[in-house]
């Protein structure tokens, strides 16, 4: 399972992959950060299709195309606001991930790129998001074969570093 998670470090609008994941606003209509590089990138057409959806809730995540970027479809969710840790931060992180992987799953992609959502803007402490993120990715992957490569993609090398602590370590519960 562990030879289908990659983590590199790089820019996630340059990624090849069936989808890519932006960490967006309840609005969806852009921002700065990643959102702002994927609208770049994507062009125009992708703030029109974001238009038409009605924004987001925290934890939920919708789909539309690629558009200008190399991967034909984006997938938009909105992480938590860290807030101290006692707003349910976690679980609505968890809730991105989980929601991205259905999205992934009923539009039958088999590829899909990470940024570390909510680790900018929204200051969520960087090595308690990539625990998150790596324990569902890790839970989604045994149940979901289907789905060839999860790569995480880090702007800077402190988050790689992160990443790569959380991934070198055991999954809880488990015996090797
Ligand atoms: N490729 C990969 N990762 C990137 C890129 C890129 N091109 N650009 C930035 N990152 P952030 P958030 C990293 O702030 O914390 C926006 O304004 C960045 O270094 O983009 O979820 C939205 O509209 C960090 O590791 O997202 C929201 O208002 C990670 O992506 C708000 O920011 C996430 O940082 C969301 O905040």
């Amino acid at each position: 399972m562990t030879e289908r998670i990659e983590v590199i470090q790089g820019d996630i609008t340059r990624q090849t992959v069936d989808a890519i994941v932006n960490a967006a606003n309840t609005t969806l209509l852009g921002g700065g950060g990643v959102d702002g590089a994927i609208h770049a990138a994507a062009g125009p057409e992708l703030l029109a299709a974001c238009r038409t959806l009605e924004g987001c809730a925290t934890g939920e995540a919708k789909i539309t195309r690629g558009y200008r970027l190399s991967a034909p479809w984006v997938i938009h969710t909105v992480g938590p606001i860290w807030r101290g840790g006692g707003h349910d931060e976690d679980v609505l992180l968890a809730r991105c991930y989980q929601n991205c992987f259905l999205l992934a799953v009923r539009h039958e992609i088999t590829t899909i790129a990470f940024p570390a959502i909510s680790t900018g803007v929204y200051r969520f402490p960087l090595e308690r998001a990539a625990i998150i993120a790596v324990k569902e990715t890790r839970r989604f992957l045994e149940s979901r074969l289907a789905m060839r490569k999860v790569v995480f993609v880090c702007f800077n090398g402190a988050t790689l570093d992160g990443y790569r602590k959380v991934l070198a370590e055991r999954p809880q519960g488990k015996a090797s």
